[in-house]
């Protein structure tokens, strides 16, 4: 059963072709400079707010960050956690998400179930999400142990997001790691968007309107940005400069 935020989502991707996430790290932003700053981005066009990070630690300050952020906007927050204490009841949607690549069962499905009742109590709609990160790996292929799928083999990431499709997860995502300095490569997106059916989401190491026109013409549906919303310069000009891209990027 798909929820109201999961129906947006689809129906956005119809419209536009693909859209653009705003990844906010709690541990990066206090609740004031997180509602300014999505304010902006609702601002610039991007779709969704998804709030998350590898090391994030504090459920009170995430519930405060995204009750300042949920204010702030009209578009929806999406939970993106890394643990149980990623949670917060005061999110629309949680990415109810597997690291599929993980060695560790605990973030394929253990930490999901010590979540689930909670995620319930708290009458979040969930989201299934197939996780796989590629390349450099990040920060969240040490958190959750996980062996990064190498770039130049796309047939182990086809492999992965042929079984997130077949385990019935509704939107599969290459991760290439937060700050990375090589994007996922086109190849590997191309492979994945021509052999699976459930939409795909790409980031990590994305910053440049060029680097977000390339993920979305190789077939990306969605693109995340997190990094490039914390650093120094105008956030109107960078995020609108990505939403255009992809926009136009769209080869669907
Ligand atoms: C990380 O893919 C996201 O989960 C975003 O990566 O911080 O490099 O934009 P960046």
């Amino acid at each position: 059963m798909k929820g109201r935020v999961e129906k947006y989502l689809l129906n956005k991707i119809h419209k536009d072709g693909a859209i653009h996430f705003t990844l906010l790290d709690p541990e990066e932003f206090s609740p004031e400079t997180a509602a300014k700053t999505v304010r902006e981005v609702e601002s610039c066009g991007t779709a969704a707010v998804m709030v998350g990070g590898s090391t994030i630690v504090s459920t009170p300050h995430l519930d405060d960050v995204v009750k300042a952020v949920k204010k702030a906007v009209k578009i929806p927050i999406i939970l993106f956690p890394n643990n149980v204490t990623g949670i917060s009841k005061y999110a629309d949607a949680i990415w109810f998400m597997s690291l599929l690549n993980s060695s560790d069962p605990y973030f394929i499905t253990g930490a999901q179930i010590l979540g689930a009742p909670i995620i319930r109590k708290f009458g979040l709609e969930t989201i299934p999400l197939g996780y796989v990160t590629v390349g450099e790996g990040g920060a969240v292929s040490v958190v959750g142990r996980a062996c990064p799928i190498p770039y130049d083999k796309p047939r182990l990431a086809v492999a992965h997001a042929l079984a997130a499709q077949y385990f019935g997860m509704h939107f599969f995502y290459l991760e290439g790691g937060s700050g990375v300095k090589q994007p996922v490569p086109n190849d590997m997106i191309r492979m994945v968007k021509s052999t699976v059916d459930i939409p795909l989401i790409v980031g990590g190491g994305i910053r440049t309107g060029e680097q977000a026109r390339n993920v979305v013409s190789a077939g990306a549906d969605a693109v995340v940005t997190g990094t490039i919303t914390e650093e120094e310069g105008n956030l109107k000009d960078k995020i609108g400069v990505l939403v255009a891209c992809i926009k136009s990027g769209n080869a669907k």
